[in-house]
């Protein structure tokens, strides 16, 4: 956990740990809020996705290079440590930029403002924000998105909405990764969604696989439909 994070507030009765979460938020808030009047002005559409290390972030992004050819589609993408994930990107022919957070466990706005100095977007009309592997802390950081989009994958378990709710209250869309393995694995498709839609009723969910490419499609229809609705 990082000491930045503010992300538990609620567990010390110190009232100073308190204001210093609620002033890291309102700060991040305010540089998220800038990020997306010039993204706005700028006719592009961002998401930020979230998800727990391993659910397959890079790869569906990867996947998605083959649909975002025509949208100059770049990614800010967070790790702690590597640029592993910027290599694999650029290598599906993505324009991606890395962030190391080093101890810290969610990407904020400021580092992403910071990255996007980094890229040249004059043509991109889609910017991905790949946050840190963390189905926690991210969720309390605007980074001036458009849409959140939530990964879960199915060797995790059906019981992560439920026990992740907060990933699930913030966020627009679900993916549910790596259908390719139902064979193989414990999970419970419909119990999932369920507990999903109890948190969030209507919540768009898409059952996909990086690998195999099942799913992609109707996903990357439906956020065409976003971009498009933003104008
Ligand atoms: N079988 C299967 N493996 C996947 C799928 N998506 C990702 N993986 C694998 O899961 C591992 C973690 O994927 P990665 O994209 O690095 O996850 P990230 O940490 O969320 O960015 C890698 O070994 C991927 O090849 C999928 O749809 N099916
Ligand atoms: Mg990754």
């Amino acid at each position: 956990m990082c000491d930045s994070c503010g992300c538990h507030p609620d567990d010390s009765n110190h009232g100073r740990q308190i204001s210093l979460g609620q002033d890291i938020l309102s700060l991040n808030n305010e540089i998220a809020g800038h990020t997306r009047q010039h993204l706005q002005e700028a006719g592009i559409f961002c998401l930020n996705i979230i998800s727990a290390p391993g659910s397959g972030k890079t790869a569906l992004l990867e996947g998605l290079g083959r649909y975002g050819k025509e949208l100059a589609m770049a990614v800010i993408v967070g790790d702690q440590q590597t640029d592993n994930d910027q290599k694999r990107l650029q290598g599906a022919g993505l324009n991606a930029v890395q962030i190391n957070t080093g101890a810290a466990c969610h990407l904020d706005a400021r580092m992403v403002h910071g990255a996007m100095h980094d890229l040249d977007l004059s043509t991109t009309r889609l910017l991905i924000i790949e946050n840190i592997g963390n189905m926690v802390c991210p969720t309390a950081y605007d980074l001036g998105e458009d849409l959140r989009v939530a990964v879960v994958s199915t060797p995790e378990g059906e019981d992560k909405p439920a026990k992740y709710p907060d990933l699930i209250l913030s966020s627009d869309v679900l993916l549910i990764n790596k259908v390719d393995l139902l064979p193989h694995v414990n999970f419970n498709m419909d119990e999932c969604c369920r507990q999903a839609r109890r948190l969030k009723p209507g919540l768009e969910i898409f059952p996909v696989s990086a690998t195999t490419g099942e799913g992609m499609a109707e996903f990357w229809q439906w956020l065409m439909g976003k971009c498009q609705s933003k104008g």
